[in-house]
């Protein structure tokens, strides 16, 4: 099966109703069908077929649905890219997963002109006119589209639907393969364990072009005939009104976006109305216990935590009766799910001692594209390793908690920051001689990335400023340290190896 084919279903079933509302325009399900079909004829007629990857980089909107859903119904490949990404970045992905077609804005492609037009075998389309003769305007060949168009779902079940890039402790990134039965099977078990119903009104304020905004939200809510305000940008004001006036019942948030909604709470004149409201959903990075219990004391409700990677889609859900939610835990595999808590040496330790995280099931990636070695190490018959370290609770029906990470990584915000990869950045400047890249506490973003910085013999004049803004240059914002100290080296200890946890005491 072909997870476009179940949307396109869904959307037959629904006709008329409203299906996304994306700030004033409206979109109904049988326009939103019609739209895929629109964006599938273009891909078509442009010579797309099944296994080719079809990247874009688009700011939010409703064409990246649209778009998504018509590669995914051609059996091709959909690789969705931060809209922050920089040149450099771009070109990486971009000739890294052989891209037959890359789909972005005029703005963008001005930037990024350089480095991706050597890339060999890629089109180039932008949003509104083409600009000289490298590019095409995805626009015309929109206007070229006939419909009624027959959508092929060439692809499906264990074939790959998308091409997601997680960073990695090298520094270079590793196209996860997303098949889809792990998109079906994610959709299926999230759509019973939370309940979902056409009678949702999702509201949506993450990104498009990750796997929760993209996956676990908007498709979770086409997938069971729900109904989504999507705005482009999280504004915690904006989504308080949604949450009062425009009749949402779930939210999906990472927990920058519940501490500053709990920030702004304090400055709204009347408490929101939130009786419509059913549940309140928290991922992609830990969810503090003061968090949980300021959100509860002043909303009345108990976040619900879940736990994901991109490899493996969801993982595990606290349950959906509030009285089942604790705080700091991540609750329990999801249905189909299967999760093991690992020694180093691999056994199983004592139960309650903490180890890796290991998952098996459905939902769980194909490997990591033109990586077979990489995608042998991350597996242990059959499990996948997922790098976070964890422990169940066996007074408590194996309750999960997460408690760290194997993997050197820091999440700012619900985004994923290597440290390597910006160490890779500000080693390859002449001024510097060696930099530690640490994550230190932040009551904004949770973490927050900080680097330290030993400079060249002469180069003693290089300042904050100027590390921030050649980073700036190459990294997308998110990545970007927010501090930098200078030191004369870093510390090691006897053997030559770095010592970051001296690191972070000092500078914490
Ligand atoms: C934006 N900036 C950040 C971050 N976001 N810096 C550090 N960490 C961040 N997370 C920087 C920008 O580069 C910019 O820098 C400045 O902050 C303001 O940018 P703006 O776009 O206005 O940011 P914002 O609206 O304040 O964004 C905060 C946010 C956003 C809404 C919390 O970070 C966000 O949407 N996070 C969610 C990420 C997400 O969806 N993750 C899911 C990954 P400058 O001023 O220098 O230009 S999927 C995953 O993890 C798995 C599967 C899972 O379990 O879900
Ligand atoms: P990504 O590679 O962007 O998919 O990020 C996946 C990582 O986010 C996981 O490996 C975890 O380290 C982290 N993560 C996701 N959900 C949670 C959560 N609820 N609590 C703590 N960490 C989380």
């Amino acid at each position: 099966m072909n997870m476009a084919q179940v949307i396109a279903d869904q959307a037959r079933r629904q006709g008329a109703k409203l299906a996304i509302l994306f700030e004033d325009r409206a979109c109904s399900y049988a326009e939103f069908d019609t739209e895929v079909e629109w964006h599938a004829s273009a891909l078509q007629s442009l010579g797309i077929t099944k296994g080719d990857r079809v990247a874009y980089q688009l700011p939010k909107c409703l064409e990246v649905l649209f778009l998504h859903f018509a590669i995914l119904s051609l059996g091709a490949v959909a690789l969705p890219l931060n809209s922050d990404y920089r040149p450099e970045e771009l070109e990486y992905f971009l000739a890294d997963s052989g891209s037959r077609l890359f789909i972005t804005d005029q703005q963008r492609f001005a930037t990024a002109r350089n480095q991706i037009q050597g890339i060999q075998g890629l089109m180039v389309f932008l949003v509104g006119e083409a600009v000289g003769p490298m590019t095409g305007s995805w626009s015309e060949a929109l206007s070229r589209a006939v419909l009624p168009f027959d959508r092929p779902y060439a692809a499906g079940d264990d074939e790959t639907a998308m091409f997601c890039y997680t960073s990695g402790t090298t520094g270079r990134s590793k196209g996860a393969m997303i098949t889809h039965r792990n998109l079906l099977s994610n959709a299926a078990a999230l759509h019973e364990m939370w309940n979902w119903s056409d009678q949702d009104r999702l509201l949506h304020v993450l990104p498009l072009f990750h796997i929760h905004g993209l996956n676990v939200a908007a498709q979770g809510c086409l997938y069971a005939g729900a109904t989504m305000v999507m705005h482009e940008k999280f504004e915690p004001r904006r989504a308080w009104e949604a949450l009062n006036g425009e009749g949402c019942t779930l939210l999906m948030a990472v927990p920058t976006v519940y501490q500053r909604l709990m920030n702004e709470w304090e400055h709204l004149g009347n408490a929101p109305d939130l009786s419509g409201v059913r549940l309140f959903v928290s991922g992609s990075a830990p969810l503090s216990d003061t968090q949980f219990r300021r959100f509860e004391g002043l909303t009345g409700f108990r976040i619900l935590e879940r736990y994901g990677m991109t490899e493996t889609g969801m993982i595990a859900s606290n349950p959906l009766e509030p009285s089942g939610r604790k705080e700091t835990s991540v609750g329990y595999p999801l249905p189909g799910v299967q999760v093991r808590i690992a020694a180093p040496d691999g056994t199983s330790p004592i139960p309650g001692e903490v180890g890796e995280v290991w998952v098996r099931g459905e939902n769980v990636f194909s490997g990591y594209w033109g990586m077979p070695e990489k995608t042998r190490e991350s597996f242990v018959d059959g499990w996948f390793r997922t790098g976070d370290l964890g422990w169940c609770d066996p007074q408590d029906g194996d309750r999960l908690y997460l408690a760290g990470r194997a993997k050197e990584l820091i999440i700012s915000g619900g985004f994923n920051v290597y440290p390597k990869e910006i160490e890779n950045v500000l080693e390859g400047l002449p001024q510097v001689r060696e930099a530690a890249v640490i994550g230190l506490p932040d009551d904004d973003f949770g973490e927050r990335v900080v680097a330290v910085v030993a400079v060249q013999k002469g180069a003693e004049a290089l300042t904050e400023g100027d590390l921030m803004a050649q980073c700036r240059d190459r990294l997308a914002g998110y990545k970007c340290p927010r501090q930098v100290h200078f030191v004369n080296d870093l510390p090691r200890n006897a053997m030559g190896k770095l010592q970051k946890n001296l690191l972070i005491e000092q500078y914490r």
